[in-house]
């Protein structure tokens, strides 16, 4: 009988667990996108103030819930010296969000040649991708069809895997909020 209610109880209210990454170079805006997320998706959570933000600088965590699924976000730095420590993760994620800075253009090799090496990893294969092209409020910054182009020769190593580019602000939260979520739904990490 207790096995029974158990069951019934895990099945009703247990959540699938998801852990993604948020990868990309320092100053992306990993951070911002986190605490936009953790902000609109925790009822409790009082966001800290985003001018106060400081870039990545070893790990930032997050949890939200969204529908049956409850998604384990973890931020990691992106100095050169910091992405040796990203295959550490790969092997617990199931999703990887990658942020370029769309206005940091004379970072864009950098940028490409880290994701390169991401998603070269073995322990990523299959995991889906959502790229998101950020800081679309800064008038002039690369699109998401020049960022699409600047990357284009990742195509074969992205392979079949799930991978979706989207413009975002993290900053101001609105594209974030109804693209990026979506995009997450569209790649069945989000219940
Ligand atoms: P990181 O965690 O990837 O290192 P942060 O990046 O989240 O610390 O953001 C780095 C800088 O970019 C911050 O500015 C932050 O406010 C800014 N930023 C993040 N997202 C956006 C965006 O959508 N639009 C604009 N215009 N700026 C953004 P500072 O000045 O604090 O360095």
């Amino acid at each position: 009988m207790y096995t029974l209610l158990s069951g019934l109880y895990k099945y009703m209210f247990q959540k699938d667990e998801y852990c993604i990454l948020i990868l990309g170079l320092d100053n992306a805006g990993k951070t911002t996108f986190l605490e936009q997320t953790k902000t609109k998706f925790s009822k409790n959570y009082k966001g800290m103030s985003l001018s106060k933000i400081t870039t990545t600088v070893g790990l930032n965590i997050g949890t939200i819930d969204v529908g049956k699924a409850r998604l384990m976000f973890w931020d990691l730095g992106g100095q050169e010296e910091l992405q040796s420590l990203w295959d550490k993760y790969y092997a617990e994620s199931h999703g990887v969000i990658y942020v370029i800075d769309s206005t940091d253009e004379g970072r864009l090799s950098e940028s490409k040649e880290a994701f390169e090496k991401m998603i070269s990893s073995e322990a990523l294969e299959g995991v889906p991708l959502l790229v998101l092209a950020n800081k679309q409020d800064v008038p002039d910054c690369l699109s998401v069809p020049d960022i699409k182009t600047a990357f284009s020769d990742c195509a074969p190593k992205i392979g079949k895997r799930d991978c979706l580019v989207q413009p975002c602000t993290a900053l101001t939260g609105a594209l974030v909020l109804c693209s990026s979520w979506s995009s997450l739904s569209t790649l069945g990490l989000n219940n």
